[in-house]
């Protein structure tokens, strides 16, 4: 259990494990400082956590870890089998919490800070999938929505409830093989 520090400069940068440093990812602490940064950690199953900072960054995420968008809209993007927590910060975020692949078990991955008034996304990227095969309840434990795809629960998504949420086609707005999941207009 070695926990390596990682630090991004003010610039963007590429940070994944193997690059230039003995980081395994595992236990380790990234900060990616201010510029668009792109961290991939898509390959790391255990326990990293990563600040992205400030700027537009893109991070991708691999099982059982916790990644912080930080100021301005970023992309964070769950490769692995889940049971991460994303939290994306300022700014108008996506959490792209299926990408290819729906997890054969549930796994939840949390997303602490979706801001329906900073009009977050959630994004399901996924061949052949349509709005009906996405399915928003309400959390029977936990303050927020279940976000469940093909029948396996994906995601939690704190303190929002239910109608709170609306799931789009995304083909209409250039997401092709997305299903998007957008804030509900507002009652008036
Ligand atoms: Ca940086
Ligand atoms: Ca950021
Ligand atoms: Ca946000």
């Amino acid at each position: 259990m070695v926990q390596t520090l990682v630090f991004g400069s003010a610039q963007a940068d590429i940070i994944e494990p193997g690059l230039g440093s003995s980081f395994d990812g595992i236990d380790d602490l990234i900060f990616a400082g201010a510029g668009n940064d792109f961290i991939d950690l898509s390959t790391v199953d255990g326990n990293v956590r990563a600040n992205a900072g400030s700027g537009d960054d893109i991070l991708l995420v691999g099982s059982q870890n916790s990644i912080v968008g930080g100021p301005g809209n970023d992309q964070l993007f769950v490769v692995g089998n889940g049971g991460n927590t994303l939290t994306g910060g300022a700014g108008v975020d996506q959490f792209w919490v299926v990408n290819g692949e729906v997890p054969s078990t549930p796994n939840l991955t949390v997303i602490t800070d979706y801001s329906l008034l900073e009009g977050d996304v959630i994004g399901i990227g996924l061949g052949g999938i349509t709005p009906i095969d996405v399915v928003i309840t309400e959390s029977q434990n936990a303050g927020g929505a279940i976000v469940s795809v093909l029948g396996v629960d994906v995601a939690l998504v704190a303190g929002v409830t239910a109608v709170d949420l609306a799931v789009i086609d995304g083909a209409g707005i250039g997401f092709n093989n997305s299903i998007l999941i957008i804030p509900n207009a507002p009652v008036i």
